[in-house]
């Protein structure tokens, strides 16, 4: 008969090609050999090293679904692994790497001008031009639609808009060379996308501070955008899209992203609390994984993560096929994330006082699936956009 595999108990791998098994499996290596063993002191020291979206880049990571512009043009279920690989780490590593991926490259090849496209995606794809997604303020996170940035035409310089307003717990914004920026646009209050560069902002109009002594995220960098009368010229600006259509769907490919990216954190602390529980011996010598409130922990952790990959490679499929809706992919963001967050809560118990040192590992993972729960649409909001979507009645307002 077939033999139960704990790491893969429904077989996710049998529905994948060959040639997604092998991007899989590259990204696996780098991130167990190359970003595992920085980690740690990472996290402890609250530190993102740049060099590693140069790195991605190197190997094809970056902006992987795309066609063209030096992106390797994978499947959707492709992407999917390679942030899982990576979340298997880290989901601060996760992060760096999908607001460059899909929060900016993919707004650009979706939403940018064939010059825009040209100018970002290649730097871009090589990791030698790094990017950051501004959508959130300090007083509008779940409701974007209600932001205060403002574009208005320049007062003095033709061609140019001047954006002013602040944007907050922008990923990746202390290290960003191009910034898309959602603003409203004061001739129009429709939203609008705007590529700020840094180079080209003069002194004082844009300022990226970084925000520090996070406790969750630690080895991703996050901070504000500020920006005070920055001038960007009109080129600069997405030619086609406005309103919320264009933040929201790039937020669809990164969603889809943490969705089977998310099941790589899981899948680490499964791997974790197993072999601690089969090693820790408590009660006449037996092993915890002896006794059956462990086993019922890690039964309930791998049944979850095996449901969460194949809903996950089933939306990459239909979204490949354009039959994916916003909604069935705010089902899986949501519905893995918990999941994820629970379990992982669960399973720190097995650890017992260990789980309180930060070498084992899975108090960081609890810590940074708070985070994936919230970013990229609170879970309750995603509860909120399907429920709309059964009832046919808006509830967020
Ligand atoms: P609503 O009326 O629902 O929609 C307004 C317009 O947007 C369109 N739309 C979408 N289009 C494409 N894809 C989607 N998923 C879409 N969702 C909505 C919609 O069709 C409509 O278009 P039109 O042409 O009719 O105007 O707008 P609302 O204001 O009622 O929205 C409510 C809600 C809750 C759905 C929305 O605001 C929401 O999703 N809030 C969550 C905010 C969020 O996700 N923020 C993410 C910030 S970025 C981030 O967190 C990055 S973390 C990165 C990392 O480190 O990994
Ligand atoms: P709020 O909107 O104030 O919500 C607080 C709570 O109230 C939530 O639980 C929410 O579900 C609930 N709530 C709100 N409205 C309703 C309602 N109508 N009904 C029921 N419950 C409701 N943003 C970016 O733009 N770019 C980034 O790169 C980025 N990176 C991030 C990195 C980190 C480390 C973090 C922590 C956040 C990041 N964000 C980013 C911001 C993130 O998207 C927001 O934090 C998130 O959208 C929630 O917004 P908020 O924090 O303002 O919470």
């Amino acid at each position: 008969r077939s033999q139960f595999d704990w790491q893969d108990p429904l077989m996710s791998k049998s529905l994948l090609t060959s040639d997604e098994l092998a991007i899989s499996e590259t990204a696996e290596r780098y991130c167990q050999e190359q970003l595992l063993p920085r980690v740690l002191q990472a996290y402890r020291d609250e530190h993102y090293d740049a060099h590693i979206l140069r790195e991605m880049g190197e190997l094809g990571l970056l902006g992987a679904t795309i066609e063209g512009y030096g992106c390797a043009g994978v499947s959707t279920v492709a992407g999917g692994l390679i942030t899982r690989a990576v979340e298997r780490v880290d989901s601060g590593y996760r992060s760096g790497m999908s607001v460059q991926s899909s929060l900016v490259m993919g707004g650009i090849y979706e939403f940018g001008s064939a010059e825009q496209k040209e100018r970002y995606l290649p730097g871009m794809a090589k990791g030698e031009i790094i990017g950051a997604f501004g959508l959130t303020e300090p007083n509008h996170g779940s409701d974007p639609g209600s932001m205060e940035t403002m574009a208005r035409p320049h007062p003095q310089k033709k061609g140019y808009y001047v954006l002013s307003g602040a944007k907050t717990w922008i990923t990746n914004s202390p290290i960003a060379d191009v910034l898309l920026v959602w603003a409203k646009l004061q001739e129009t209050g429709k939203i609008r996308g705007f590529l700020v560069e840094r180079k080209n902002c003069p002194a004082g109009t844009l300022e990226t501070p970084a925000i520090k002594n996070k406790n969750g995220l630690r080895a991703s960098i996050t901070g504000m955008i500020q920006l005070e009368d920055c001038p960007v010229p009109h080129e600069n600006m997405f030619p086609e899209v406005e309103g919320l259509k264009g933040p929201f769907s790039c937020l669809n490919s990164a969603r889809y992203g943490i969705a089977l990216g998310i099941m790589g954190a899981l899948e680490d602390c499964i791997s974790r609390a197993r072999t601690y529980a089969l090693e820790r011996k408590q009660f006449k010598g037996n092993p915890l994984a002896k006794y059956q409130l462990v086993q019922k922990k890690l039964a309930d952790a791998t049944t979850d993560a095996a449901y969460g990959t194949l809903a996950a490679i089933q939306v990459g499929r239909l979204k490949d096929q354009g039959k994916a809706t916003p909604e069935m992919i705010s089902m899986i963001k949501r519905q893995n994330c918990d999941r994820a967050l629970y379990n992982a809560r669960v399973l720190q118990e097995i650890f017992g006082g260990n789980a309180v040192s930060d070498e084992y590992g899975i108090g960081r993972h609890v810590a940074n699936l708070y985070v994936t729960q919230t970013y990229e649409g609170q879970s309750d909001i995603h509860s909120l956009i399907l429920g709309r979507a059964i009832t046919g009645v808006q509830a967020f307002v």
